[in-house]
């Protein structure tokens, strides 16, 4: 039922518009998916070139490069109120009629791996945190974009607050779909990473990942978990969902 997987979803003739909105950002040092069109050659691409072809040519401008350029304090751009769109945009590797409803009852937050504090984490003490929230925009590789307000605890200091060993690889998140994904260190403390508990000042919805969402305004759409279940840090790389099938781990915005 939830594994109703989509083939593919690169679809060339709808990149165009990101790539241009990336080739600017790439014109202002920051890492992007224009620029890794650019450096691979892949903004040569035609509509008939395979798939597999231009994955490869993503992925010899490798995780390895990026990760070296990344700056893990440069902010991603941030936009006015008027720009959010509201009801945001589902998606998932499913349809919205399959969407995971997680009771807030019941719900508690997981913890493993190299952190000192494994005590599990319910809703409210989530809220308790001090909270902050960026007006962001939100890039799918399957290409759309769109500008959303996401607000909650700040992710990095969440990991320091439960000694999480900062000076390990990955995070990793295990989500109550089966999605998973994992993000390098780095862009785990960035100070925009942010367990959205909210959208738009208002409590997130199922569909846009409740209880909460990992925003990571530095990451492509498919590196934000939704309906986060459970957080580990390790040294040993966890890959992910879509980062299985070919995607570029790093996937830099
Ligand atoms: N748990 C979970 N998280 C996920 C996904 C998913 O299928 N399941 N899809 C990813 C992709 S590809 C995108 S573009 C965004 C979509 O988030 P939205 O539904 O709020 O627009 O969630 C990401 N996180
Ligand atoms: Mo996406």
């Amino acid at each position: 039922m939830l594994l109703k997987r989509r083939l593919a979803p690169l679809m060339l003739e709808r990149t165009q518009p990101i790539l241009n909105i990336e080739r600017r950002a790439f014109m202002k040092q920051t890492l992007s998916l224009g620029a890794l069109a650019l450096l691979t050659g892949c903004d040569s691409i035609e509509d008939n070139t395979p798939v597999d072809r231009i994955l490869k040519a993503m992925s010899n401008w490798n995780d390895k490069a990026q990760g070296a350029i990344f700056d893990p304090n440069k902010l991603a751009l941030t936009y006015e109120q008027k720009d959010v769109v509201d009801p945001f945009r589902f998606n998932a590797f499913y349809g919205e009629d399959e969407v995971v409803v997680v009771a807030e009852a019941d719900y508690k937050l997981e913890l493993s791996g190299m952190i000192a504090d494994k005590a599990s984490w319910t809703l409210a003490q989530l809220r308790e945190l001090p909270q902050q929230s960026q007006i962001t925009r939100h890039i799918c590789v399957e290409g759309w974009s769109l500008i959303g307000k996401w607000g909650g605890p700040s992710f990095g200091d969440f990991l320091r607050k439960v000694g999480a060993d900062t000076t390990a690889k990955y995070v990793g998140f295990k989500c109550a779909d089966e999605y998973f994904t994992s993000l390098d260190m780095a862009t785990a403390l960035h100070p925009q990473t942010t367990m959205a508990l909210t959208f738009n000042d208002k409590t997130i919805e199922p569909r846009n990942g409740f209880p909460f969402k990992i925003r990571v305004p530095t990451k492509l759409g498919f590196k934000n978990p939704k309906h986060v279940m459970e957080i580990f840090v390790t040294n040993d790389y966890p890959g992910g969902y879509w980062e299985n099938q070919g995607y570029n781990w790093f996937s830099g915005a």
